[in-house]
């Protein structure tokens, strides 16, 4: 199989779907982009959007995480992604579908609001990626695909705010999940893939990963992408964090 990933370094449907294609065994060639600067690059070599994760395979063009999970399963049915069984298989997608629709937005605007704060990190997110660019250039020039970035995904102190309140109750509900063996069984499925890695991606926030790592949430994390990049000292307003302190200190039953 011919197949090529385009991804920007740090992503987390990004490293869904690279972890989905190793999952398969299938070997692909992997292009780093720059965020903002993708959306013209992925235009040029003929993607119909301009997000990634986006994956030729065989000359065919297949964007979005959940679109490559399936078109996987059909090119390389074992092991599968999604149950067998219609019930199980439903719920698997109901959670794959929270998980890029809701929890998928919450980590990407703290991240670029916590970036916004503090540029400094950055560079240990694009850890082993080739831009094309030094590194340390790249992330030197940075301020204005960061303030886009922040700009794009809406990522004000307001919406950040609000999702670190929501975020207690959506760890709960993975947790629940995990509970009723939808997430978190003995072989990985598209919904762990999915909800793993944007938990990896808050972990990366000091900020956050203590009351994350000490659930069954962070430990599924863990099992999905132990080697996720980026560390961030604490940068966000620790009135925001309350919520999840509260938490952390009081976990439910
Ligand atoms: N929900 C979609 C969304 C993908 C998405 O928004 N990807 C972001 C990176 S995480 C992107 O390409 N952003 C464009 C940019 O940063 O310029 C998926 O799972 O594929």
């Amino acid at each position: 199989m011919d197949a090529t990933l385009y991804v920007i370094p740090g992503s987390h449907p990004s490293r869904t779907t690279a972890a989905m294609l190793d999952r398969k065994g299938i070997a692909y060639k992997r292009v780093d982009l720059l965020p903002v600067v993708s959306k013209g690059v992925l235009r040029a070599v003929g993607f119909p959007g301009i997000t990634v994760p986006a994956l030729k395979i065989d000359g065919r063009r297949v964007q979005g995480s959940r679109e490559i999970g399936r078109e996987l399963d059909r090119l390389v049915p074992e092991p599968a992604l999604y149950p067998s069984d219609p019930d199980a298989r439903t719920a698997v997608e109901r959670a794959e579908q929270w998980g890029d629709e809701s929890l998928q937005s919450v980590a990407r605007r703290v991240l670029w609001n916590a970036l916004r704060r503090d540029r400094s990190p950055l560079v240990s997110y694009s850890e082993g990626a080739k831009l094309g660019i030094p590194i340390g250039i790249a992330v030197k020039t940075a301020a204005p695909i960061v303030a886009l970035s922040a700009h794009f995904n809406d990522a004000t102190d307001e919406n950040v705010r609000a999702d670190l309140a929501a975020l207690p109750g959506m760890l709960q509900r993975i947790d629940d999940w995990i509970a009723a063996g939808v997430l978190g069984g003995p072989e990985l499925n598209a919904a762990d893939l999915q909800i793993g890695t944007s938990l990896c991606l808050l972990m990366t926030l000091q900020d956050l990963r203590p009351a994350i790592a000490s659930r069954p949430a962070g430990e599924l994390a863990m099992r999905v992408d132990p080697d996720y990049p980026g560390d961030a000292p604490p940068i966000l307003p620790p009135a925001w964090l309350a919520g999840l302190r509260a938490q952390q200190a009081a976990p439910a039953q």
